[in-house]
């Protein structure tokens, strides 16, 4: 074995050493390629998705209902954008530049998340957002505060508390509604209805179909398994639906005692792939309207970048 050889195997058992006494891998230490890739690929992609899932909801700030409403709005939004800040950090640790991952967000090469290709069409939307997409985004990302990456994990903390805010400011925002008018509880059942299938196809495809599950669990990035993370959010959700006074629409969603969990109907997993493949309903506007804020963002960037340069200077 050649001495370079013998250093690989030895870095790789210490890194093995650490995944198997759950210690947490940093930036500087040894990691395989693949490992370090597939982190760009996944946090990369969770970054796109907070960004990008600012678009649906901002769509309805300037309608808000009330002040009070407009405001926490207006926080939710800032928080999303806080999260893409953190989230963007944490893969800059791994070799990665802002600007590559930035780029193959708006040529198509990076995905993000599928939910954000929906419309937006009713206020209540912001409420099934809240509740049903946030809530989702918790049950996937609560294990991921003990993922291996540390980096990673650590944003996953912050991120994690603050998508409890806002799911529960959806549920409240649903909850109001539901005890309205009769055409504001037809308004909240009509956007959970909508919103209910892309909720669950956000975990992913099932097990035998996930390219990245087994590998990824192996090195505790991922804790569980899509389907996993699936049924355990449709159990949290029907109770909840319940206090809500909605229903979720799926006539098979029924609880199975032998099973301990709820049984639910089969996910349209061809308009899942459509979505990936580009064609949901709202891909091309959220990609055409990313890629001008970016443009119109130009000048933040340069002045931003002289002033690093000026007060580099002068502390140099
Ligand atoms: N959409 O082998 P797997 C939020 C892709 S929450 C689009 O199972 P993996 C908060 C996957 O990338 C939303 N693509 O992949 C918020 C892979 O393609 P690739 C973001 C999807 O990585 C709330 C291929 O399919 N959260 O933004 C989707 O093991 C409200 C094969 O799939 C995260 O990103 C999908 N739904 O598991 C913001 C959480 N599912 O890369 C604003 C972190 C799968 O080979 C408002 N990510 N694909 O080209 C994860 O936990 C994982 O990456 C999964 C997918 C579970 C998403």
């Amino acid at each position: 074995m050649t001495t370079m050889a013998a250093d690989a195997g030895a870095y790789e058992a210490v890194f093995d050493a650490a995944l198997a006494a759950d210690e947490r891998i940093e930036p500087r230490d040894w990691m395989p390629d693949e490992y370090r890739t597939s982190l760009i690929r996944q946090i990369a992609q969770h970054a796109h998705s907070e960004i990008i899932g600012i678009q649906p909801e901002a769509n309805w700030i300037t309608r808000a209902p009330s002040l009070r409403r407009k405001a926490i709005l207006m926080a939710k939004v800032q928080d999303e954008a806080g999260h893409g800040l953190y989230l963007y950090s944490a893969v800059e640790t791994l070799g990665a530049r802002r600007e590559d991952l930035l780029d193959k967000l708006h040529t198509g090469r990076q995905k993000y998340s599928s939910i954000f290709n929906y419309p937006t069409l009713t206020w209540a939307d912001v409420g099934a957002i809240g509740w049903l997409v946030d809530g989702a985004a918790i049950t996937n990302q609560v294990p991921l505060c003990r993922c291996s990456y540390g980096p990673y994990a650590r944003a996953m903390v912050r991120i994690c508390k603050e998508e409890s805010f806002h799911q529960r400011q959806g549920y409240e925002l649903l909850l109001a509604l539901s005890r309205g008018t009769e055409a504001q509880r037809a308004m909240a059942q009509d956007a959970v209805d909508r919103w209910w299938w892309p909720s669950l196809m956000m975990f992913g495809p099932p097990d035998d179909e996930s390219a990245h599950s087994a590998q990824s669990m192996a090195w505790k990035i991922k804790r569980h398994s899509n389907d996993e993370l699936r049924q355990r959010f449709v159990d949290i959700c029907v109770p909840q639906a319940e206090s809500l006074g909605l229903t979720l629409p799926d006539p098979e969603l029924r609880w199975n005692e032998e099973r301990g969990h709820y049984d639910f109907g089969p996910i349209d997993w061809a308009e899942f792939r459509e979505v990936l493949r580009g064609n949901g309903p709202c891909n091309a506007q959220r990609i055409s309207q990313r890629r001008r804020a970016h443009e119109e963002g130009a000048w933040v960037r340069e002045a931003a970048a002289a002033y690093a340069a000026k007060h580099g200077e002068a502390r140099s």
